[in-house]
């Protein structure tokens, strides 16, 4: 052959070949997973002596705020179909499962003053359901779902939260610390800068929302160091608490630019990170300059964002066992100003202009498009800042419009696991991943129109039914093989899905 030929081939191989030169694949022990949330599947909102919580509250109280008026009253109704939820689970082949308890269903008032057996006895079937097929259970502690009674005491905005939330956590650990391996305190510690939460969580002028801050990591770090003392030597479980971890990456190679998305990393992970994985502890420098500078021009005598105590900062530094990554997008950050532009409301501390690349797919939900890089270099500034954190991915998914041959969330997914094994490649220490959601599910206030579920849920019907898109069949595939396989495709229009209780064949090798 021509060498010339030779030459053009040998570099067309290698310019397309970053990729693909080599079959990268999972590791045996990686876990794969989905994830849910009580309020999002459970439904049952006050049966059995479940409490009200602050959703149930905010719902029934302003129907108005949700897009298609739908509420979480009986949402997925996993509260009675969780046998069907675990038979999903079976289908999937995944390893755990990560839901969390609703704090109101297990102490109506909030605190431990009165326990609803009947709530625990929901979460204690699930969790013996999910053992007897040998899936791990990941609960989480707190997604979202303040009781409402505690609530009217201030909620997180009260000093006493922190102790309302390892008491809490305390009945919890205690009834299934032999159960669970795997925990997570908080999802999401940014809910408090959340627009669409519930009032009283954060507030117009920016002063409650640090409070909340302040003391929803103090909570955590509370309920940590119980499990430590308590638990940890005989059950040898890990705590960890997951953040929104989404990539603040600059618009353009512009010095301003940098700094630009160096501040909204700092504002919107930071804030949570430094405290428990930063050498020197805290809230992180460039956000106590910049909220002090502001709340100064505000009138305040004193920042708006309140310190931590030695103490406190002792208690939160390595309260971690893992860091749980929520990681759905990446915003392009210019360096601007641009108050109130209604996409992160604490924008006016920050000094920055947020968008998105015009040129990547969008999914259903108007923040989410795709940039699987992001995935990438946001687990890569993790290793550099934070020393290589023990990483599992609690979060990360793509919604679609109903229907089950999703294949846009297929080319998602993919894309994201490539980034993921390049990420792993490259020294990032991720134990496991788990994709929101196993089915479609009450998504706040946009209600039922944005769909992340690898299973669609018919809320129409009676039993809420449940079917398999043909993402759910290439989540089982990935699974099984722990390769990410292009040429991976079927025909069939039913999208049939069977157990094939993936896990219980392990359980057998290892016995
Ligand atoms: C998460 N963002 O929230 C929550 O943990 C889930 O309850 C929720 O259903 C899921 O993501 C999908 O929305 C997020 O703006 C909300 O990047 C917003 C963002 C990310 C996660």
């Amino acid at each position: 052959m021509d060498t010339r030929w030779v030459v053009f081939i040998f570099s067309l191989l290698s310019a397309t070949c970053g990729w693909a030169e080599k079959q990268r694949k999972f590791k045996d022990d990686f876990l794969f997973g989905v994830s849910t949330s009580a309020y999002q599947i459970e439904g049952g909102w006050n049966e059995d002596g479940k409490g009200e919580s602050i959703w149930d509250h905010h719902l029934h109280k302003h129907p108005e705020v949700v897009i298609d008026f739908v509420n979480g009253d009986v949402a997925c109704d996993s509260y009675h179909l969780y046998k069907r939820d675990v038979e999903m689970l079976r289908e999937l082949g995944v390893d755990f499962y990560r839901f969390s308890i609703s704090w109101s269903r297990v102490l109506p008032t909030g605190l431990p003053n009165t326990i609803n057996e009947a709530g625990f006895a929901y979460y204690d079937n699930l969790i013996d359901e999910l053992l007897k097929y040998n899936i791990i259970p990941m609960v989480t502690l707190y997604h979202f779902e303040l009781p409402q009674r505690l609530q009217l005491l201030g909620g997180w905005s009260n000093p006493l939260s922190v102790q309302w939330f390892q008491d809490y956590a305390g009945q919890v650990f205690k009834r299934y610390a032999n159960k669970v391996k795997y925990w997570i305190t908080i999802n999401q510690p940014s809910v408090c800068m959340e627009p669409y939460a519930p009032p009283a969580l954060g507030d117009e002028d920016a002063v409650g929302a640090y409070i909340c801050v302040k003391h929803i990591l103090l909570a955590h770090a509370a309920a940590y160091r119980l499990y430590e003392k308590e638990y940890k030597k005989k059950y040898k479980g890990q705590v960890g608490i997951s953040l929104s971890l989404n990539l603040y990456d600059p618009v353009d190679n512009r010095t301003e630019s940098e700094e630009a998305a160096e501040r909204a990393r700092q504002f919107a992970s930071g804030l949570y990170l430094n405290p428990i994985w930063s050498k020197e502890g805290g809230f992180p420098s460039v956000v106590k300059e910049l909220v002090a500078k502001v709340s100064k021009k505000e009138g305040f005598p004193k920042s708006r964002l309140p310190e931590f105590t030695e103490e406190e900062n002792k208690a939160l530094k390595g309260s971690a066992d893992f860091l749980g990554m929520n990681h759905y997008t990446t915003f392009l950050v210019y360096p601007e100003s641009e108050k109130n532009v209604g996409e992160l409301w604490y924008i006016g501390d920050l000094d920055v202009r947020i968008t998105r690349g015009e040129k990547w797919e969008e999914a259903m939900s108007p923040w989410l498009k795709s940039a699987p890089y992001g995935l990438y270099k946001a687990c890569l500034y993790l290793n550099k800042h934070y020393d290589y954190p023990q990483i599992i991915i609690t979060e990360h998914g793509w919604s679609t419009d109903t229907g089950l041959n999703d294949t846009g969330r297929i080319t998602v997914m993919k894309e994201y696991f490539k980034a993921l094994l390049l990420a792993i490649e490259d020294g990032t220490e991720v134990k496991g991943y788990s994709y929101w959601s196993l089915m479609d599910n009450l998504e706040w206030i946009s209600g039922i129109m944005e769909r992340f579920g690898l299973y669609e849920v018919d809320f129409h019907s009676e039993n809420k039914t449940r079917t398999a898109r043909k993402s759910a069949l290439f989540y089982k595939h990935t699974i099984e093989k722990k390769i990410i396989d292009e040429s991976w495709d079927i025909d069939d229009k039913d999208f049939k899905i069977e157990i094939s209780d993936r896990r219980m064949k392990k359980k057998k090798d290892e016995l």
